[in-house]
């Protein structure tokens, strides 16, 4: 059925969520570790095709030059003989107590100076393993304290970081693009570039703001209590969807990474109708990696690890299905109409109309009548948006 996921549909997983162990700020792990070539033939198996990681998740902080080579090979042995692929790398600049006050915007100099080189020598890493997209999730960019932390200056030293990163993919002809992955709060109070707005706004003061785009999670944008579906067609607006992180969150709380659609499902819905049709000829408005950046529960087993990772690609797969219902459902198309939502495509003004014209236009003003918007004239949103739950909801078609 329609809901078995194949390659085709680009699933991919941070080797991180899989291999989350079930630690928390209150308890210690509920899981043993998870090896990445069982995590690459097992993704293999259940129909993704992608494996994504931190640098830290494939080898340990503090590494050896053999063991860390030791495990890129091992990797790359379960790539070769699985057709995986890695299409996304990213640098863990969070874990390691040297980065307790961040990395790239650290108070202490020293830290900045290696946190690039560790950034440096993944992206190294990335290219190797031909991954397009790097993305940057700042967790500890941030502070508690106001005054802790000279925001303006951190956002000068932010964008030090990433023009050197620019500079040096483009030197070395890597084809490699950044990801900015905005989140409001945790683990620090306040992190910088808190949701994809304000990432957004920091990219356009870059040097090559053509190589960095975003990353946003659903989740992270939730924490915020912003509309997550809205915020990526406003990303898709700027030519800035560079990846996607795929997860569920309910309401303004702890980040829970939940299964995707395990959160706010009607926003679930919206997205992938989004994805999948939101394009100007009606097609995909996003051809990149369907990436699921969420945590299997701390109260399942290794069982239920792989049953989650599944569950994430049936919740996509079956959300697409509804989707295209909805889409495709005469009575919903009349609805879009009576609501006028194919006219907001028309532009305001006639084609060449200026000011002047529109001033000498009578109609426009002088003698356009408000008053039937007044109790009589419905735009029947409401209407528009119960055929969208029934679709959901699997009550129609
Ligand atoms: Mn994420």
């Amino acid at each position: 059925m329609a809901a078995t996921p194949t390659r085709e549909d680009r699933f991919s997983f941070g080797l991180w969520t899989i291999g989350y162990n079930g630690t928390d700020p209150f308890g210690g792990p509920t899981r043993p570790p998870l090896d990445v070539v069982e995590a690459v033939n097992k993704l293999s198996e259940i129909g993704a095709y992608g494996l994504t990681f931190h640098d830290d998740d494939l080898f340990a902080f503090g590494s050896t030059d053999a063991e860390r080579q030791n495990q890129i090979d091992r990797l790359k042995g379960a790539l070769d003989s699985t057709g995986l692929i890695v299409p996304m790398i990213t640098t863990n600049l969070f874990s390691a107590p040297v980065f307790k006050d961040g990395g790239f915007t650290s108070n202490d100099r020293d830290v900045r100076r290696f946190a690039l080189r560790k950034v440096l020598r993944n992206l190294d890493l990335a290219a190797e393993l031909g991954a397009k997209t790097f993305v940057m999730w700042g967790g500890r960019e941030g502070a508690e304290y106001d005054s802790a932390k000279d925001i303006q200056q951190a956002l000068h030293r932010y964008r030090e970081a990433v023009n050197l990163l620019g500079d040096y993919v483009t030197d070395k002809g890597y084809d490699i693009k950044f990801a900015i992955e905005p989140k409001p709060n945790e683990p620090r109070g306040d992190i910088l570039l808190p949701t994809l707005g304000h990432a957004l706004a920091f990219i356009d003061s870059l040097e090559r703001p053509e190589l960095v785009g975003i990353n946003p999670e659903v989740g992270h944008e939730q924490m915020a209590g912003l509309n997550y579906a809205a915020g990526i067609a406003q990303a898709l607006y700027h030519g800035k969807l560079f990846h996607i992180d795929l997860n569920g969150q309910r309401g303004i709380k702890y980040d829970q990474d939940l299964v995707f659609g395990h959160g706010d499902l009607q926003n679930a819905f919206a997205l992938v109708d989004l994805l999948e049709h939101g394009g100007p000829a009606g097609g995909p408005a996003y051809t990149g990696p369907r990436h699921f950046d969420y945590k299997p529960s701390r109260t399942d087993g290794i069982d239920g690890v792989w049953a989650s990772a599944a569950a994430n690609m049936r919740m996509y797969l079956l959300l697409k299905e509804r989707a295209e219902a909805f889409r495709a459902d005469p009575e919903v198309q009349a609805a879009l109409e009576a609501s006028k939502v194919p006219e907001l495509s028309v532009p305001t003004l006639n084609d060449g109309e200026t000011y002047d014209d529109l001033l000498a236009d009578r109609s426009a003003f002088e003698d356009f009548d408000p008053e039937p918007y007044f109790g009589g004239k419905s735009f029947a949103f409401v209407h528009l948006q119960q055929l969208a739950v029934e679709h959901l909801m699997g009550a129609r078609g």
